[in-house]
């Protein structure tokens, strides 16, 4: 491993150019000052919402199991021909071929059996491994990332988003470079839960061609409104981790963050037609949300400094209610993006999001589609074209942990539980 590569940080590469749109990255600030709330940049036209080219009847699923026996599948991308790459969150990363020969590309700590290993990438709680994405330019660069839990960065450790480079066979990565090395990790247990908790982790590359990466409060009560660390975030870089123009954050805010105010995101996806990204967010013991972001937005969540609650080590995540502790706290920031969709109230756990397109999708055309761990479903979301949520479904499918939702070239869902199994949903 190159470790000079290592160097190569989100904070490192903003010094190098301009400082006040560039990402800080700093990792030791507090949220002692708050700056004002920003006027959020408006939506763009949101498209017209022409029957869906399949007619209004649903479509009928027929699911087979793709994958089987892997250990804690956390995402998938795949390549036009139908490669897939997948992670697992405690091993690492492989790839499946379209004949269906499995190589295993990049090993974490106490994994074997794979092409080669970074003993610096680990798991701990619900993190170590997550979002897997392949670059645009894929044909032309053999360029993929990855999210990781890393021990590279101590007091605290981070998770890192790693760019790789997939060899002409599929056997092997090289070139390891660490795009993004200071997203927020939950380094210790606190009164809440164990360490390692609410890290985030998905990470996609929008029509716009930049790659969005999620990130979470590690049940810290300052992270999601904090200007400058990573966590509680959604953010926009480009290829080597430089902060994407446009990104719009207020001023002080560190120039990777595109959206704040989050708890922890683990689905985005873009709407076909107008390419804005919709979130997928777990909620604390009610609201889970659906957010369709704009740039510079601030979501909403803020769970420090609640008055009346009894909030063990300062977090006041899980003390209120809807009302008390709110997702999307209106009252203290009256431009916080509203929820296209909240989990009637109660929070089963939604990560996994992803637009179905196509018209095999028949009535589900355009909908989104969002996993739900704990509450163990699938649910298919009708949006008008606002973006708001007019009606909800339940697709059907056998009661799982649905952890990663991906269209494949083939039109069909793919499914990652954490049962270990990658399932196959084809519409007709
Ligand atoms: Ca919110």
């Amino acid at each position: 491993m190159n470790r000079l590569a290592l160097l190569f940080s989100c904070s490192l590469s903003v010094a190098a150019a301009i400082a006040a749109a560039g990402c800080s990255g700093g990792n030791d600030s507090t949220n002692s000052t708050q700056p004002p709330a920003p006027a959020p940049t408006p939506p763009p036209p949101a498209p017209p919402s022409p029957p869906p080219p399949g007619g209004s009847v649903a479509p009928t699923l027929t699911r087979s199991v793709f994958m089987s026996g892997l250990s804690g599948p956390w995402d998938m991308a795949f390549l036009p021909d139908g490669t897939m790459f997948f992670t697992e969150k405690c091993r690492g990363l492989s790839v499946r071929l379209p004949n269906g020969t499995v190589n295993r590309l990049l090993g974490m700590s106490g994994s074997s059996g794979y092409a080669s290993t970074a003993g610096d990438l680990f798991c701990l709680g619900q993190s170590g491994m997550h979002g897997v994405a392949i670059d645009p330019d894929f044909a032309n660069n053999r360029t993929i990332y990855v999210f990781s839990a890393s021990n590279l960065s101590i007091n605290p450790r981070t998770n890192r988003v790693l760019r790789l480079t997939v060899a002409p066979n599929f056997a092997s990565v090289s070139g390891r470079t660490d795009i993004v090395t200071d997203i927020a990790f939950k380094d210790q247990a606190n009164a809440v839960a164990g360490a390692g908790a609410h890290s985030g982790g998905r990470i996609r590359f929008g029509p716009d061609g930049y790659l969005y990466i999620t990130t979470g409060d590690n049940h810290n009560a300052t992270l999601p409104q904090d200007p400058q660390r990573l966590g509680g975030k959604v953010l926009r870089v480009d290829r080597n981790g430089t902060a994407a123009p446009g990104n719009n954050p207020p001023a002080g805010f560190d120039g990777c963050i595109y959206t704040y105010g989050h708890r922890n995101v683990q689905g985005i996806a873009f709407r076909p037609g107008s390419g804005q990204p919709f979130t997928g967010e777990h909620g604390p013991n009610h609201s889970d949300e659906v957010t369709a972001l704009v740039a510079g937005g601030n979501a909403g969540w803020d769970p420090q400094n609640r008055p009346g609650l009894n909030c063990p080590d300062n977090y006041c995540g899980y003390a209120g209610n809807v009302s008390t502790m709110p997702m999307t706290d209106t009252t203290r920031f009256p431009n916080a993006m509203r929820p296209s969709w909240s989990n009637n109230g109660s929070s089963q756990g939604m990560g996994p999001a992803t637009f179905l397109a196509g018209s095999q999708w028949r009535a589900w055309d355009g909908r989104l589609a969002v996993g739900i761990m704990g509450g163990n479903r699938l649910e298919i979301l009708e949006l008008d074209a606002a973006g708001m949520a007019v009606g909800n479904t339940n697709a059907g499918l056998p009661a799982a942990r649905y952890r990663s939702l991906v269209q494949g070239p083939d039109g069909s869902l793919y499914i990652a539980t954490d049962a270990g199994e990658i399932w196959r949903v084809v519409p007709n």
